[in-house]
């Protein structure tokens, strides 16, 4: 299974992983993807993506494909006119299929509400005639804090609809985090619940929007949706969504707009300064979109049962739950709450409910579904699922080989899909029936797709290098700029190889022997030592190979001699055994990350702790294990999802853990 280590550069033995899985007959004969999709946008790729265009329904064709003249602004299916809600909503009740189910929502507390298209229509044409009622029109800014009730999709597409931008803002955010994205692009209203169910417990949610709008001068009203039935405080900016919404009229005729016409701002998380406000438009994030949801799920809209399990607040939740599925006349699961509540076998129970097919989600529950045991999913029927989805960061291959077997049961596919908010949609994943997959590799760009991995100077590395990953072609889903701040737009993503051609994407990456893309982590997250560089995902599939560790998080800190030294902090397992934190043990891990990659990879350190700092969309910050490895005083821990984890993690060293 794995390689060992020669000499050079790390980065050239950090291929551990060598088994395969290819597609069976039985999946090949009924895939939505062919082999002949990427030959035919190789041979045109303007022909290829207006053909995609065509899934959609457009009021007035476009008269050009792809405008790139001012890169790095482009445009796409210039002159094309539509609109987005139609596209997701009406055109289906339209071919016939108003009685399909479109959502079937499931609430924390075990409440449930199953909508079909047809209801979908009409509750998107209230909302939006109550938007037209407050004098939200064409291009104003909408703020959507909201947690994942069916009204926050409603809502979403009330603004596609009259051709305001929505502004989703992640319901775990604080409310100071809501009032810095709500002034940077001047929302004139905010939507929200009173409160909202978090691990079976109501909480208040509207608190937060009072604080925020309080400094926000740009906000007109503020509509409340009641969730929770909380008490809460009232000002006459603010309007509940029953009295509103549910008095205006069900018909509301949808406008075509400009297949450039902004569609929403999306704010990037995680950094340090001020959060960039990621601006989408119509036809071009549509179409990409649509295409990506239906081949890389090979969605059936007459027989699958979907669920992507991320939250709207995250550009997983616009382009998979909201308008790629919808586009595509998708019958979806939309799930409130967290995943142990009230236990830990919660989404296998909704797989058998509701026979979902596809299900999409992120590494971090995956390990954390590892760390609660195979014996949990083991409990349900999961025979439905058909195609499993991976999204968020690199997926190491043990946590897929585990989710191939106990989610999976040994066939379903695994699409391993590299993306981000600025690119809009999926870009790297292996097509199902087409490609054989490899345990964490998100493998080739799509059909259509052009990415390269290039070294410090912009060329192209050989197969078996490493280095830098760059999108080298327009694609139609990519961001059209940063709001209100061209400069940085132009900065950040396009000035670091060949000026305005080449998008640097932020990400490590590297090729194998057959040319196939894995994915290394973000680049600051890639360490040197010793004048090797050596990636914290490597070592953390190392560590999480190891039968007794079910997570890792690992940290280059600072070191006199050889640059950084490699730091790993470790959940053990559950049935991991009392010693399996102690010395013998310890040395033990260090001694197999050796073996599993090379010496040069064998942590200076490893921490054994209880949980891992996590921001609230389940990305660990390294930032904050590196302050503990470098002993400094611990930064900024407001983006955590549970700020007392350090607290946690630094006790248990201390103690001696
Ligand atoms: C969709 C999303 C983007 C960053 C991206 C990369 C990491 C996402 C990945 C992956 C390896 C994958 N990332 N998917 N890394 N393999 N399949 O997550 O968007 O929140 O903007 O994050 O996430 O580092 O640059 P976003």
């Amino acid at each position: 299974m794995t390689q060992s280590p020669g000499q050079g550069n790390a980065l050239d033995n950090l291929l551990t992983e060598s088994r395969t899985f290819p597609p069976s007959d039985e999946f090949a004969a009924q895939a939505n993807a062919q082999p002949a999709l990427y030959e035919e946008a190789k041979a045109d790729r303007e022909a290829f993506w207006a053909k995609q265009a065509e899934r959609l329904h457009w009021e007035t064709r476009w008269d050009q494909v792809l405008d790139w003249s001012g890169a790095p602004f482009a445009k796409w299916f210039v002159g094309g006119r539509l609109n987005v809600a139609y596209n997701c909503v009406d055109r289906h009740v339209e071919s016939g299929h108003g009685e399909q189910v479109a959502i079937h929502w499931e609430g924390e507390p075990g409440d449930s509400r199953a909508i079909t298209y047809a209801e979908l229509q009409r509750e998107v044409s209230k909302a939006a005639n109550a938007l037209t009622s407050l004098g939200i029109g064409a291009e104003d800014r909408v703020a959507i804090y909201m947690p994942m009730v069916p009204e926050a999709i409603f809502a979403m597409l009330a603004c596609a609809r009259v051709g305001a931008m929505h502004s989703v803002v992640f319901g775990g955010f604080s409310a100071e985090a809501l009032r810095t994205r709500i002034q940077d692009s001047e929302c004139r209203l905010v939507i929200t619940t009173d409160g909202q169910y978090r691990r079976g417990n109501p909480a208040p949610l509207k608190p937060a929007v009072d604080e925020a709008v309080a400094g926000a001068p740009s906000v007109e009203k503020v509509i409340v949706v009641k969730r929770t039935d909380t008490e809460v405080a009232w000002t006459d900016k603010d309007v509940w969504w029953h009295e509103l919404v549910d008095s205006q009229s069900d018909q509301h005729t949808p406008e075509a707009f400009d297949s450039e016409h902004p569609l929403f701002i999306l704010y990037t998380s995680g950094t340090t300064g001020k959060p960039k406000g990621i601006l989408h438009t119509s036809g071009g994030y549509l179409t990409q979109a649509s295409y990506t949801h239906n081949y890389v799920f090979d969605l059936k809209p007459d027989t699958d049962v979907y669920w992507c399990t991320a939250d709207i607040g995250w550009v997983t939740g616009h382009s998979y739950i909201v308008y790629g599925p919808l586009s595509n006349r998708v019958t979806q699961v939309v799930y409130e709450g967290t995943p142990n509540t009230p236990h830990e076998g919660r989404h296998w129970e909704i797989v058998q409910k509701y026979g979902v097919s596809i299900y999409y989600t992120a590494p971090t529950l995956i390990r954390t579904f590892m760390k609660w045991g195979a014996d949990i999913p083991a409990k349900y029927d999961l025979s439905s699922l058909r195609v499993l989805g991976s999204v968020g960061e690199p997926i190491n291959p043990e946590a897929w080989i585990w989710y191939r077997e106990n989610v999976g049961g040994g066939k379903a596919p695994i699409v391993d899909t590299w993306w981000q908010t600025e690119t809009g949609a999926i870009m790297i994943s292996p097509l199902p029936g087409v490609i054989s997959t490899k345990p964490g590799s998100a493998q080739r760009p799509l059909p259509g797709i052009s990415a390269m991995v290039v070294n410090d100077e912009g060329v192209e590395v050989p197969h078996g290098g490493g280095g830098y990953l760059v999108l080298n072609e327009p694609w139609p889903s990519m961001l059209r700029g940063i709001w209100g701040d061209d400069e940085r737009y132009r900065e950040t993503y396009w000035s670091r190889f060949s000026e305005d051609r080449n998008y640097f994407a932020g990400d490590g990456a590297k090729y194998d022997g057959d040319g196939d893309i894995w994915l290394l982590g973000r680049v600051d997250d890639v360490m040197n030592v010793s004048g090797h560089r050596i990636s914290t995902t490597e070592v953390e599939s190392a560590l999480v190979s190891h039968p007794t560790v079910a997570e890792a998080a690992v940290v280059g800190a600072s070191d006199e001699t050889t640059g950084q030294g490699i730091v790993a902090f470790v959940i053990l397992r559950g049935g991991a055994g009392a010693d399996a934190g102690g010395a013998d043990a310890i040395k033990a891990l260090r001694d197999h990350v050796a073996k599993e990659i090379g010496p040069i990879a064998k942590p200076r350190q490893i921490m054994v702790v209880p949980e891992l700092p996590k921001t609230r969309s389940g990305k660990i910050m390294r930032r904050l294990l590196r302050d503990v490895a470098e002993n400094r005083a611990v930064g900024d821990v407001t983006t955590l999802a549970d700020s007392s984890v350090m607290n946690l993690i630094s006790a248990g060293l201390q103690s001696g853990k």
